[in-house]
């Protein structure tokens, strides 16, 4: 929108709509919304709306459908791929939907929790825990990305080996069409096979198809605890057994199963303060396990009993079992801790790849070959939920590194590193999402027809594309 008596007249109307208050037009206040946390994605903005409501966000698109403004949705911009922020024409509207923070119900009958999209996950989980019930997605962005933004990216996080991802805890949604029209399909049912599953389209499509405004959730059992552990391992083979042994002798106790490489946990160590390894010598690659149940007799002993076996039998070389809740937190914060030394340690080349577990080990070898072989030096950052196939394999260029050469060489890994994920039946994006960060690898290897079907998609539920143009197709 470059015509300013254009622009002032739509920003008069958004403010009609929300109030003063609900719009950010100073380009500093702006700051926080137009760019990404990770220093990677910069944009400018006609404005920030920040709706209270459904019946706002509706008025808010009709607007923009009229006007044919593009609309970046935003929650808590925690992404990792580019998805919430404005591209640099300063034409798009950011709606952020960090006003719509309800909890409308929590229901421990049918073990379900409706709230508006913009409640920060943490306090979702909390929710649940005030009736004695667990919502199971968690984050290391968790005290600030919202459950709309989980659900527009479908994120993963450390729970989904035993509960699923976010499309998995998802049994209703509402969302606003492009047009301002209203879906209300905010059902807690678990049986429902009325047509096609529409809230499956919208779930993980990046905010590129509408706003999902609200959503039912699943909630499950509270465990009355949990048991963890630290493990180091010479193999990434050694590890994946583990990985298998553990399920069968725990079953669906097992509730977390973290890897992460040397490199990564000296990363934490190294950069973050008080972050100590439990392990007095250093190994090729760690585990973090995390047993919980509903009753804890005999779960600190059925871990105990499994890794001593396997270090009975050579599977692993050293571990540490935590003896109470604090000491479970300090081997969490090690994990959580790598996004953070990362920002700080360098700029990284993230690569978020899901494989079948069965390919992990080789994998791994042929990545790491392929890296060492062009780029000697360079440290790789591989870690991840290995239990889900799940590495975030990434590389770590210096922090000086100019913007050009970061270019040329991301170029080239993410060519080779997806190159070799596409060879072993891999994806390209496990779980933060395609953004602007992975569209046009998206593009190399996802097939026509699948791109097609994609296409068609977007057409018919945005014929306008005014949905977060530039991100994901
Ligand atoms: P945003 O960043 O605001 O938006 C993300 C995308 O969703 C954008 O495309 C945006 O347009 C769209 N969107 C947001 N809200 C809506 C809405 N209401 N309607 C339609 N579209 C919308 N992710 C994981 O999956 N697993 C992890 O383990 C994980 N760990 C993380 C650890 C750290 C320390 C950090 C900073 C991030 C981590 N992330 C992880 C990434 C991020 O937290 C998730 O992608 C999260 O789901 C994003 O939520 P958000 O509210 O911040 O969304
Ligand atoms: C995690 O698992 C997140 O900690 C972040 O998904 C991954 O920093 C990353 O690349
Ligand atoms: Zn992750």
């Amino acid at each position: 929108m470059q015509d300013p008596m254009k622009q002032m007249e739509f920003t008069s109307r958004l403010i009609h709509v929300v109030g003063d208050e609900g719009v950010i037009l100073n380009p500093a206040d702006q700051e926080f919304y137009v760019n990404d946390w990770l220093g990677k994605s910069h944009g400018r903005t006609v404005a920030v709306v920040r709706p209270r409501n459904t019946a706002e966000v509706s008025a808010i698109m009709r607007l923009c459908h009229q006007s044919q403004t593009p609309v970046v949705p935003q929650g808590g911009n925690t992404g990792m791929s580019g998805g919430a922020t404005p591209d640099m024409s300063g034409a798009q509207v950011i709606l952020s939907l960090n006003r719509m923070k309800r909890i409308h119900e929590v229901d421990p009958v049918n073990n379900t929790l409706t709230a508006d999209a913009g409640v920060v996950l943490a306090d979702i989980q909390q929710a649940a825990r005030a009736v004695d019930r667990y919502f199971p997605l968690s984050l290391g962005a968790e005290g600030s990305c919202t459950i709309g933004g989980n659900l527009a990216t479908n994120a993963g996080g450390t729970g989904v080996l035993r509960y699923g991802n976010t499309r998995d805890l998802t049994l209703g949604l509402e969302v606003v069409l492009p047009d301002g029209r209203v879906w209300n399909g905010l059902r807690g049912l678990r049986k429902d096979n009325t047509g096609y599953d529409l809230k499956d389209l919208f779930i993980g499509s990046e905010g590129s198809l509408g706003i999902i405004t609200g959503v039912v959730l699943k909630l499950f059992a509270a465990p009355a605890g949990r048991v963890s552990a630290w493990v180091g391992a010479q193999e990434m083979t050694s590890v994946v057994t583990l990985l298998n042994r553990l399920q069968a002798a725990c079953g669906p106790r097992l509730s977390a199963f973290e890897m992460m490489s040397g490199p990564s946990l000296a990363l934490v160590t190294r950069h973050l303060e008080a972050h100590v390894s439990p392990l007095d010598k250093t190994y090729p690659y760690y585990v973090l396990i995390e047993l919980a149940d509903t009753n804890m007799s005999g779960l600190q002993e059925m871990l105990q009993d499994a890794l001593t076996l396997a270090t009975e039998d050579g599977l692993i070389d050293d571990c540490v079992v935590a003896m109470n809740e604090a000491q479970s937190v300090s081997m969490w914060r090690l994990r959580e801790g790598i996004s953070m030394a990362q920002v700080k340690a360098g700029k990284a080349v993230k690569h978020d790849i899901a494989l079948p577990i069965s390919s992990l080990a080789t994998f791994v070898k042929e990545a790491d070959e392929a890296v060492q072989k062009s780029f000697p030096e360079l440290p790789i950052i591989n870690f991840g939920h290995i239990g889900d196939g799940n590495l975030h394999y990434n590389l770590l260029l210096p922090l000086a590194i100019s913007n050009t050469a970061y270019k040329e060489t991301t170029d080239h890994l993410n060519k080779s590193i997806h190159d070799l994920v596409t060879q072993f039946n891999g994806s390209i994006s496990a779980e933060h999402g395609v953004g602007t960060l992975r569209r046009d690898e998206l593009k190399r290897y996802k097939s026509s027809v699948e791109m097609d079907l994609m296409n068609a998609v977007k057409r018919a539920i945005d014929p306008n594309q005014i949905m977060n143009p530039g991100k994901l197709l």
